[in-house]
């Protein structure tokens, strides 16, 4: 019986994703909407957007830099792949940060950025992210919006809950999708149920400088853990996550772990947790991890493989762990700005659950419990529930608040954006998202201060809303104004890669404090050449290093003999420029890498190993002055058995 309730849900979702995508409804077809709407997003020439967003680029691996209203895209910030825009990943100095312990990956899967806070208030400091695949958090600066840091997370596998941050950014999060054997070991897949576990990673952040370590890691059963949110206010110091495959199945899934009514909300107390690890809890168990690390003192990165993890299980520490049933396989977690309500919602459900934290706290201190999974305390549906808004819509996904007692649901299959009031549970009103919306953002909706202004949806699919490109078409968002009762579709604007969530910011809190240059006088480079006397090259052994300079309009030095087939040479190249907005590029013939794209002040280093003989031009590659395209040099190139000696020119002087 249940079994067939839950497939002809399952056959909902599917025809669901047909008819959604199918004509454009007549709402979706005004062409330019009324022209309100377009004065709405009309940021003129010159002038500047209201908010920062910052969307996940989901397959991209990378987080692109929007501008709400307009739309725009400002920066595609590199992440977790390589990009040779950037020559993030493809330059000596940053490929340590795409180390891990199964070596170089060069490519990941983001979803879900977060903004740190303070006090519960989007500080604007740094954004966080995670990379599903192979499991690892980036932090970003907001000051030079490059990734400045990349920690692995052992003991899990798709990184998906996560990256959530605490309401002073306490900890930054990362809960397993996947369970999987920990430590991991050769056995037979079926024998998943009982042995296999998930973790939960509490990744504390130094509230200085930000750097990031595995506090503890939370054993738990071996479900899927999906999605997660912090409590904040009231509910500061519980974190909650949502879980699926309750039933531990390991095969065929989309039947076999929907076949519980109910899975769990885990309601985790990591202040508890905390307090017990602080005073000599958990086990430390050998691990192997990269701990990588940019500094913009020496423009470069480092990577530390780190050797242990510290590990709870969560039955040794009494009251630190619940589990509150939760129909449908949910999938978003989502705490209001009070903290007094968390939303589960059950992704084949058409209700949605709104459980309350004073309830449970009540049914915890009642021990009012219905069992135990594994030794974690299991609470009673009915005592937590505030109560659920009814037939909202099919296949809810997320929720975020506009801080003024409403919430925007997402619903997948219904293709829809939902508005409802946080206490009566009423739905207000109901956008069509075109189509298959995933995420939804409220600038600092994931904070006690929202800033309900606009929201926008990050839909999975976009079919007929824009020109076609072949097989492949634009992901895309859609922007809402929420100011009035009813919701205003805005814009449709394309985003790169899949966006999954995202997090947004008033400009005000960054924009002052982003940075212009890098001081040359500060570069601590290895390999910098901070004054041109110093330009020379230097063979050591088959290895050749230029000290290179470039500013407007050459490079110094700009012809280099001595080089030979076999040689590895490496181009270590400084800017001199201390201007805004001068960057130089260099690229080499043949070289097996991307460009550099060096910013003022910067020292970027590429390997070129030259298989031919000859005389072989490198050049500038960002079109920096009048004299650009005369910003070039030359190498020439001996055979192996050369005798031609080192030399370079420094110019005329
Ligand atoms: S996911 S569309 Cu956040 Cu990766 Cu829900
Ligand atoms: Cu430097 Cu073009």
């Amino acid at each position: 019986m249940k079994k067939s309730i839950n497939i002809a849900v399952l056959l909902l979702l599917i025809t669901g994703l047909f008819s959604c995508t199918g004509d454009k409804s007549k709402e979706g077809n005004k062409g330019a909407l009324a022209s309100n709407a377009a004065e709405k997003v009309y940021v003129a020439p010159g002038e500047h957007d209201e908010f920062y967003a910052f969307i996940s680029g989901g397959f991209s691996g990378q987080l692109s830099v929007y501008g709400l209203p307009s739309g725009r895209l400002f920066k595609v910030i590199p992440v977790f792949s390589q990009d040779a825009e950037k020559a993030y990943g493809y330059n000596e100095e940053t490929k340590p940060m795409l180390n891990t312990s199964h070596g170089f990956i060069p490519w990941d899967d983001s979803h879900h950025p977060d903004i740190s806070q303070t006090n519960g208030k989007l500080d604007g400091r740094w954004v966080f992210i995670n990379g599903n695949n192979t499991p690892r958090i980036a932090k970003i600066d907001l000051t030079t919006f490059e990734t400045t840091e990349i920690l692995e997370i052992p003991n899990s596998a798709g990184n998906h809950s996560s990256s959530f941050v605490t309401e002073n950014t306490e900890y930054v999060v990362a809960g397993t999708r996947f369970s999987i054997p920990i430590p991991q070991q050769d056995i037979p897949i079926n024998e998943y149920k009982g042995k296999f576990k998930g973790s939960l990673s509490f990744i504390s952040v130094a509230p200085e400088d930000g750097n990031m370590s595995i506090k503890f890691q939370l054993m738990m059963p071996g479900f899927d853990y999906d999605l997660s949110h912090p409590g904040r206010g009231k509910s500061h110091g519980w974190f909650f996550f949502t879980t699926y495959n309750t039933e531990e199945a390991n095969s065929l899934l989309e039947v076999n772990a929907s076949q519980n009514d109910k899975d769990f909300i885990a309601a985790v107390n990591w202040k508890k947790i905390e307090e017990y690890v602080n005073n000599g809890g958990g086990k430390m168990m050998p691990a192997n991890y990269a701990h990588n690390v940019y500094s913009d003192e020496t423009h470069s990165a480092t990577s530390t493989m780190m050797k242990e993890v510290l590990v709870v299980d969560p039955s040794e520490v009494p009251g630190a762990v619940y589990f509150i049933p939760t129909p449908k396989s949910p999938h978003g977690c989502d705490v209001d700005p009070s903290g007094e309500y968390i939303v589960g919602n059950g992704k084949l459900s058409a209700d949605l659950t709104v459980h309350s934290f004073t309830k449970m706290l009540a049914a915890i201190e009642n021990k009012k419990f219905d069992g135990e999974a594994y030794g974690i305390p299991i609470l009673k549906f009915e005592d937590v529930l505030a109560g659920t808004v009814k037939q909202a819509g099919l296949g809810p996904l997320h929720t975020e608040f506009d801080g003024k007692g409403n919430a925007y649901t997402s619903f997948f299959i219904s293709s829809e954006v939902v508005k409802w009031n946080v206490e009566t549970r009423e739905v207000i009103d109901r956008q069509p998202s075109y189509y298959s919306v995933g995420h939804v953002m409220i600038p600092g909706g994931n904070s006690a201060e929202p800033f309900g202004k606009y929201v926008i949806s990050m839909n999975k699919i976009t079919k007929d809303r824009y020109l076609p490109t072949g097989p492949e078409v634009t992901q895309s968002a859609q922007l809402y104004d929420i100011t009035g009762e009813k919701m205003e579709l805005l814009l449709d604007f394309p985003t790169i890669g899949e966006p999954h969530y995202a997090a947004g910011i008033p400009a005000e809190l960054i924009k002052g404090k982003s940075k212009k240059i890098f001081k040359l006088s500060e570069n601590k480079h290895k390999y910098a050449t901070i004054s041109n006397g110093d330009a020379r090259v230097e063979r050591d052994g088959n290895e050749v290093h230029i000290y290179m300079t470039m500013i407007r309009s050459h490079f110094t030095p700009d012809n280099i003999e001595g080089v030979k087939v076999g040689d590895k040479v490496y181009f270590h190249v400084t800017n001199h420029e201390q201007d805004y907005d001068v960057p130089h590029g260099v690229a080499m013939i043949g070289a097996n890498t991307s460009e550099l794209l060096i910013m003022p002040g910067q020292t970027e280093t590429f390997v070129w190993e030259p298989k031919q003989v000859g005389v072989w031009p490198f050049y500038c590659t960002d079109f920096c002055s009048a004299l650009h395209q005369e910003m070039q040099g030359y190498v020439r190139v001996s055979p192996k058995a050369s005798d031609i000696k080192l030399s370079w020119s420094l110019g005329d002087d």
